[in-house]
């Protein structure tokens, strides 16, 4: 299976949309809309008809300040949703490994995985037998404090370092480079500043040679930078404003909650990149 696998930019062209599902009930914008399955592949399906070319399904909120959930509680939590779903293109956002499997042995072809094969050390062997793609995301601590003091020397090379080294761990535990996709992990462990300044120096992280998931949607820099202070989400406006601008810098794949307006947006920013 895995020599079989075409490489990631291929299976999804520059902009492709991965369509956020939140099987939980305290995501930071969502949480408890789609936590029951039928909801939840409601909602799957509807935004693979609006032009995801992926949905990304997740039953463990990273949320500032959240705790992380049981094994068992998380596979609950996915697998019916997982089953309902065999068959259409799924990713998989998960810390660990076991969920991983279970998940790719019921069709998810990649695994979105926040703390970059760090969290579970089965991680990087799962990915490398089952053959599926995974993305590998920056984050400056963990959940539970990251957002207490962001601290950075130059916050892209710093991101640059960090996945350029994760890319190696990869690949030497025998993940091939191209099914490989890297996150700057925006919201993870930095400020608004830092979050504005990932996007603006885009081209300084896909000079790293592999496509790069941006995931800005609703996020509460986003809702700052509006002006409202103490925001915790940020509007549907400023979500594609900063899906579009990440794409104009070399964005891959764009991770958000509202495909529709998303892929409208950028399939226009497509034609005019021409
Ligand atoms: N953001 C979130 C979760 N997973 N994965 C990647 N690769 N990139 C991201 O930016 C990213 C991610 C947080 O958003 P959401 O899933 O809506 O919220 P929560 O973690 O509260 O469930």
């Amino acid at each position: 299976m895995s020599s079989e696998r075409t490489a990631v930019e291929r299976r999804f062209p520059r902009p492709s949309v991965m369509g956020v599902v939140n099987v939980t009930p305290d995501s930071f914008s969502d949480g408890g809309v789609h936590f029951d399955a039928g909801a939840a592949e409601a909602a799957a399906r509807r935004m693979l008809s609006d032009g995801a070319a992926l949905v990304d399904v997740g039953g463990e909120s990273t949320r500032p300040g959240s705790e992380g959930v049981p094994l068992d509680e998380e596979l609950r939590r996915v697998l019916p949703v997982l089953e309902r779903l065999e068959g259409l293109p799924v990713s998989i956002d998960t810390a660990k490994a076991e969920v991983a499997r279970r998940a790719v042995g019921l069709g998810a072809e990649l695994v979105n995985d926040v703390t970059a094969l760090r969290g579970d050390g089965r991680m990087a062997e799962v990915v490398a037998e089952s053959g599926a793609y995974v993305c590998l995301m920056h984050m400056q601590g963990e959940p539970r404090t990251m957002q207490l003091a962001p601290r950075y020397d130059d916050v892209v090379a710093d991101v640059a370092s960090f996945l350029d080294e994760r890319l190696r761990f990869a690949v030497r535990a025998g993940i091939p480079e191209e099914r490989i996709c890297l996150d700057p992990g925006i919201g993870f462990g930095k400020t608004t500043e830092h979050n504005f300044e990932l996007v603006r120096r885009l081209p300084e992280l896909a000079a790293l040679g592999r496509p790069l998931v941006v995931g800005f949607s609703r996020k509460s820099s986003l809702g700052r930078v509006l002006g409202q202070r103490g925001a915790k989400t940020g509007p549907l406006s400023a979500s594609v404003a900063a899906a579009v601008s990440a794409y104009e810098r070399g964005a891959t794949i764009l991770r958000v909650h509202d495909v529709r307006e998303h892929v409208e947006a950028l399939t226009v920013a497509a034609a005019v990149a021409g």
